[in-house]
């Protein structure tokens, strides 16, 4: 090996080539657990709060958005319901003093007829990292069978039942049941007493009920 020869090996052995080290991250990014009260909240009622609530901690979700319908699906001409605007007003003061409870105004913003079914496969895609837990009162849960595209909607969403004064709760679909005081309080019935000019105190919140009086929602017509 003359010196040229040896001055390259040496060269060569001097390169130190570094391993290629595979860094594999690992992400355990928590899933958030979401209940969504969805309904027409005309008004919004203690009904509707006390059931949220207790989902809410019955079941560790991480809040609940109420979500205001623009047109209730299965609606007719008789079911009359004010404009969405006054609803959202009337469901933010309702839950103003809960940092847990949101509003969702996917379906106001989207106006029109909205079929659950349509709105939760928007919202899974926009928020992919969230389990939603669809809650519904015992009224509803004799009506899953007629809602749109039930069968792939219970594939989408974990239902979660609240009992309901004389609703029966027996269904074919997985529901989580969830055991709360049970309130015979209804939107119709705090339209009609308004309407006869009967006390709402203590049905709805008082936020709620000084602005239907400051509105006078619901007499003649409004
Ligand atoms: P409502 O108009 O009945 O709501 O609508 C409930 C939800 O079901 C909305 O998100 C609708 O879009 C959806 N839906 C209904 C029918 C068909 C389809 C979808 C479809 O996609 O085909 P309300 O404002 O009257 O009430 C809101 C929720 O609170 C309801 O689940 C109701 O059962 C419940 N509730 C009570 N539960 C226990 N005790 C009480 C209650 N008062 C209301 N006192």
């Amino acid at each position: 090996m003359n010196r040229k020869e040896r001055r390259d090996l040496s060269k060569q052995s001097s390169v130190i080539t570094e391993p290629e080290i595979l860094i594999e991250e690992i992400r355990t990014s928590k899933r958030e657990k979401v209940g969504i009260l969805g309904g027409t909240y005309n008004p919004p009622h203690m009904g509707h709060l006390v059931m949220a609530d207790q989902v809410k901690d019955q079941l560790d979700l991480d809040k609940i958005l109420f979500m205001p319908t623009a047109q209730p699906p299965h609606s007719s001409v008789e079911k009359k319901t004010i404009s969405s605007d006054i609803r959202v007003e009337m469901l933010d003061l309702a839950i103003q003093d809960n940092p847990d409870f949101e509003i969702e105004l996917y379906e106001v913003e989207a106006g029109g007829k909205n079929y659950t079914y349509n709105t939760m496969k928007a919202l899974i895609d926009l928020y992919p990292a969230v389990d939603f837990y669809f809650i519904i009162g015992g009224d509803m849960i004799s009506d899953l069978p007629y809602w749109y595209k039930i069968d792939e909607l219970v594939q989408l969403v974990q239902f979660v039942g609240v009992k309901r004064p004389g609703y029966e709760e027996e269904s074919d679909y997985p529901i989580i049941m969830v055991d709360t005081p049970t309130l015979d309080i209804s939107s119709s019935t705090i339209r009609h007493k308004v309407e006869i000019d009967c006390s709402i105190k203590y049905l709805v919140p008082d936020a709620v009920r000084e602005y239907i009086e400051l509105e006078g929602l619901y007499k003649n017509d409004k």
